[in-house]
């Protein structure tokens, strides 16, 4: 009676713990190399104006005005829309062609053009700028190197929380290369073509301010990370669903492990 029991029980555990990794969803297919990410913060500091970067850089950001707020995971930068920035100090970003993929969560103040992401100079092929695109009362999520732009077309302008990635594909070399991924899902790319060459030298990455005449990002963004390779739909939906730390395995006292990130289960 006791060891017929005793072989119940286990077989519950065995159920439970097979149920417990099916749930998490976390799969080989999503596996991330800490080694290429060039930059990441949770902003889950709480306080001052010093953004901790998770990655093995130690590319700390400075931010200026920004004031800490509830985010999609822990805390996140509210910014005002009047000159609130944020200096990824002594890093100018991705160049060339390289591949590259830069994600964030973002939910909109208003709509407008928000500058979120950029580098670079505002010369043809080699500025690189993630911002808003303008489509009447709503606005698409945009990647423009001076010369040339590409821009989905789901809104993220409606003051909801929105996931986006703009992937640059390996062996890619045109603005319209670019696949942009909003909560996910592929847009469509509407805009016109331009080669590029990305300058990595001459500007600190910037989020929050605008380049020529668009304007500061306002609202609330969390969980910003850039990677120096091209990001699958699965790895950008693991970043996605389960956040950044759990996505990339990093550790409580807020370092990325050493091994392969997204084996580790929480
Ligand atoms: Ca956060
Ligand atoms: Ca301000």
């Amino acid at each position: 009676m006791r060891v017929a029991n005793r072989g119940k029980f286990i077989l519950i555990w065995l159920i439970v713990i097979i149920f417990a990794l099916s749930v998490t969803g976390i799969s080989l297919a999503a596996v991330l190399d800490p080694k290429t990410v060039e930059v990441a913060y949770l902003f889950d500091e709480g306080k001052g104006n010093v953004a901790k970067d998770i990655s093995q850089n130690g590319r700390d950001g400075d931010i200026s005005g920004a004031k800490y707020v509830k985010g999609v995971f822990g805390t996140c930068l509210d910014y005002d829309g009047n000159d609130d920035n944020l200096v990824v100090t002594g890093y100018a970003g991705i160049g060339g062609t390289d591949p590259r993929t830069t994600v964030f969560w973002f939910k909109a103040g208003d709509t407008r053009e928000h500058s979120w992401v950029k580098w670079g100079p505002n010369l043809t092929g080699e500025k690189y700028y993630i911002r808003s695109h303008l489509r009447g009362a709503e606005c698409n999520l945009r990647i423009e190197v001076a010369g040339g732009q590409n821009y989905g077309a789901d809104n993220v302008c409606d003051k909801e929380w929105h996931h986006m990635a703009v992937v640059f594909p390996k062996g890619s070399d045109a603005v319209k290369d670019h696949d942009l991924y909003v909560d996910g899902k592929l847009q469509t790319k509407e805009g016109t073509d331009q080669a590029m060459d990305t300058n990595a030298k001459d500007q600190e990455v910037n989020m929050g301010d605008f380049l020529a005449h668009h304007q500061f990002m306002f609202g609330l963004f969390d969980e910003v990370a850039i990677f120096n390779v091209d990001l699958s739909k699965d790895q950008i939906e693991a970043i996605m669903d389960n956040g950044l730390q759990a996505a990339l395995g990093v550790d409580p006292q807020g370092k990325l492990a050493t091994s392969w990130g997204m084996i580790k289960k929480y």
